[in-house]
């Protein structure tokens, strides 16, 4: 059978708890190195499509000494678990928002400052550069997880509802709104006077469908993907934080590698992020029509009137101090000055 992406993806769609088919595309013998990446997202977003690509070239690079497994969709458990079982050495890789590694890695959390990035160009300038270079060593000080030099991308984030439009932020007062694990978005809709309850990915869909909240925030491929326009009427522009997921790995696992599997795994780590941020990129911005014509109600948004909230709850002052002086003048090296 002749593999694409395509069918390696649908493949994958229909297998119960397992990794996607890359492995015995080469009828490859056993392996020295089994690899184990998970993740959150459904097998047809973007990141899934790159990392079924990527493990098939990873797999071929090492002539079969690697067995790279792609474990999509919550299958190996949900963020909590799988952040968990990568700093044990349980997984190899995993790919996770900045945000929530933030409940480990406190400072990782500033990529997510609200409204922070005017656009991508900005986002990519930070995080290829002092910004990414300062997390990463956060990250690194954990002693047992590193990152990936390229983040990989999620997106701008937008806001969900069962029950009406978010036009201002007003209408998110006593909204019971789920959110990712994180201190952060804690702090950012309790800023916005909303009811915020921390939920793992995992139970999202659930979540919304059995009305234990009525919104959630994401951008539209997650939206898309996870068919959340199933369980979610309204869907209001606001873009108000960029997120991404770092590819972080397990550093006992990694450096049991030798030096010439390690570049190959790094290599197409960092290509395929590259890739898979140009398919979100323009993913997010086609999906708008498609959701619309899947009978959402979409409407956009004053991003100043919501920045304008934060910054009389302090957010941004508060958020300055918990990060200290010197990450915070590197954020705004990019962003220009926030408060
Ligand atoms: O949990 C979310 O909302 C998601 C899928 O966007 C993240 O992994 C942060």
């Amino acid at each position: 059978m002749t593999l694409t992406r395509r069918n390696l993806v649908l493949g994958a769609g229909a297998a119960a708890v397992s990794a996607l088919p890359v492995g015995a595309a080469f009828g490859q013998a056993k392996a020295e190195f089994a690899l184990k990446y998970g993740n959150n997202l459904p097998v047809t977003h973007p990141m899934n499509v790159r990392a079924a690509e990527m493990a098939v070239k990873i797999n071929a690079e090492s002539k079969g000494r690697i067995a790279f497994e792609v474990y999509p969709n919550n299958q190996l458990g949900n963020d909590t678990d799988m952040l968990s079982q990568t700093r044990s050495g349980g997984m190899d890789f995993f790919t996770l928002s900045p945000l929530i590694l933030g409940t480990l890695v406190p400072a990782a959390q500033i990529s997510g400052v609200g409204f922070a990035f005017k656009d991508y160009s900005q986002v990519w300038a930070a995080m290829d550069g002092d910004l990414g270079a300062h997390v990463r060593k956060q990250i690194d000080g954990t002693g047992s997880l590193f990152a990936f030099e390229k983040i990989w991308d999620n997106g701008y984030r937008q806001i969900t509802t069962s029950t009406k439009a978010v036009n201002t932020p007003d209408d998110l007062k006593g909204m019971k709104i789920r959110i990712p694990p994180s201190p952060f978005w804690v702090s950012m809709f309790k800023a916005f006077e909303s009811s915020p309850a921390t939920i793992n990915f995992a139970e999202v869909y659930s979540s919304l469908q059995t009305k234990v909240v009525d919104a959630q925030e994401n951008p539209l491929a997650i939206i898309a993907t996870a068919k959340l326009n199933e369980v979610q009427k309204f869907c209001s522009i606001t873009n108000h934080m960029w997120d991404g997921f770092w590819f972080l790995g397990n550093k006992k696992s990694f450096d049991r590698l030798p030096a010439d599997l390690q570049a190959i795994v790094t290599r197409n780590v960092n290509t395929a992020g590259l890739s898979q941020r140009e398919d979100v990129r323009k993913l997010n911005g086609s999906l708008l029509t498609d959701l619309q014509g899947k009978g959402m109600a979409i409407n956009t948004t004053n991003a100043e009137v919501f920045r304008a909230k934060l910054r009389s709850a302090n957010f941004y002052s508060d958020w300055n101090k918990k990060f200290g002086p010197d990450a915070w003048a590197i954020l705004e090296k990019y962003t220009g000055k926030l408060v």
